[in-house]
């Protein structure tokens, strides 16, 4: 029996052969692979915000120096993303339009604010450790392109969240103020890094289909199960705690069990009601605007280059 063009596609999947963009595929699956990598690219961009907003003001020129390329790799992530997308068939610009309109998503986390220098750390450990957790099993998703650019990024979050780790380690053994600033960034920051996973199993309306597609290999909650078992260990070495009164060890699932997850705040953050959601969109919006003149030079410069090879 002749097999048809959608048994090849899902017989490539289930044998581990990645699609390639010249390749055959259902179109859900390359709109689907459009939504997650396009969101995913605009998350790094946007979450270049939060931290460059310290770069002015690190306290040192060594950390000065981390953390610009920090937020440069950001950076390159997100080119890497936009490049990958645009294998798919949409384009560069459409998917800024989207962005710049608030029709895309990017990640909560991104809609909070930076407030002291702990926050940097912080950002680096949690937010860069969530996100490691949730990318590592994105270098071997199905779609060739990506996996592939999630290779390098990965070692570059590695880098991330050991630099965020080593800073809040200075912080822990200095004065009272820098512990407690410590600490408090710690609050801050716990339950939104926990709420990057996205939403539990059961209200995740994607994760059947991408787990089929294997774009996913592991749940929302498998996921965010693994963050929490690694950060309530080291937190310890911190001297500090996460802030959350039921988080206990269970020796008879060998996992943490934590706290009751606040999904009407998560939401609120997803659908724009966030506390920097505004002020991160117009920043954006902004470089978008002031950036015209590049754009219109490259084009311009572009243009004659073709003229004069032309004749
Ligand atoms: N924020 O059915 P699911 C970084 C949306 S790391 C906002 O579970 P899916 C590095 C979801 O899009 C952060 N929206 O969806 C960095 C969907 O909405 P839609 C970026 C969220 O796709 C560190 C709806 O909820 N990482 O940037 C969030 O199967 C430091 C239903 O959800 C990635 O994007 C959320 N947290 O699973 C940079 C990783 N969670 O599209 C700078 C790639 C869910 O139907 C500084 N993405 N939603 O309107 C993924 O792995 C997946 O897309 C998930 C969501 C796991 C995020």
């Amino acid at each position: 029996a002749t097999l048809t063009l959608e048994e090849v596609f899902q017989d490539k999947i289930d044998n581990e052969i990645r699609i390639e963009p010249k390749d055959w595929m259902p179109e859900a699956y390359r709109q689907t692979l459009i939504r997650q990598i396009s969101q995913h690219a605009h998350s790094e961009i946007i979450g270049m915000l939060p931290e460059g907003n310290w770069i002015t003001r690190a306290p040192s020129l060594k950390r000065k120096a981390i953390l610009l390329a920090k937020v440069q790799d950001e950076a390159g992530h997100g080119l890497y993303l936009y490049a990958a997308a645009e294998t798919l068939g949409i384009s560069r610009d459409e998917m800024y339009d989207q962005l710049h309109s608030g029709k895309a998503k990017y990640s909560s986390i991104f809609n909070y604010p930076t407030l002291t220098w702990a926050d940097i750390g912080a950002v680096g450990w949690l937010v860069d450790g969530a996100a490691i957790m949730n990318q590592v099993p994105l270098c071997r998703n199905s779609y060739g392109p990506y996996a592939r650019a999630m290779v390098r990024v990965c070692k570059e979050e590695s880098f991330h969240q050991r630099q965020g780790f080593e800073s809040l380690l200075v912080l822990s053994k200095g004065s009272p103020a820098q512990k407690r600033m410590l600490q408090e960034a710690i609050n801050r920051w716990w339950w939104p890094s926990v709420m990057m996973f996205g939403p539990s199993d059961d209200a995740s309306p994607h994760s059947a289909q991408s787990m089929k597609w294997k774009i996913k290999r592991f749940s929302n909650d498998e996921l965010r199960q693994k963050f929490v078992d690694i950060c309530a260990e080291q937190v310890k070495i911190l001297g500090c705690t996460l802030p959350d009164p039921d988080l206990k060890w269970n020796e008879a699932t060998g996992h943490y069990d934590f706290g009751e997850i606040n999904w009407k705040e998560f939401w609120e953050v997803v659908s724009g009601n966030g506390p920097c959601n505004k002020q991160r969109l117009d920043a954006r919006r902004n470089a978008w605007d002031e950036g015209q003149w590049v754009r219109d030079a490259a084009s311009a410069h572009a243009a004659k280059r073709k003229q004069r090879m032309a004749t």
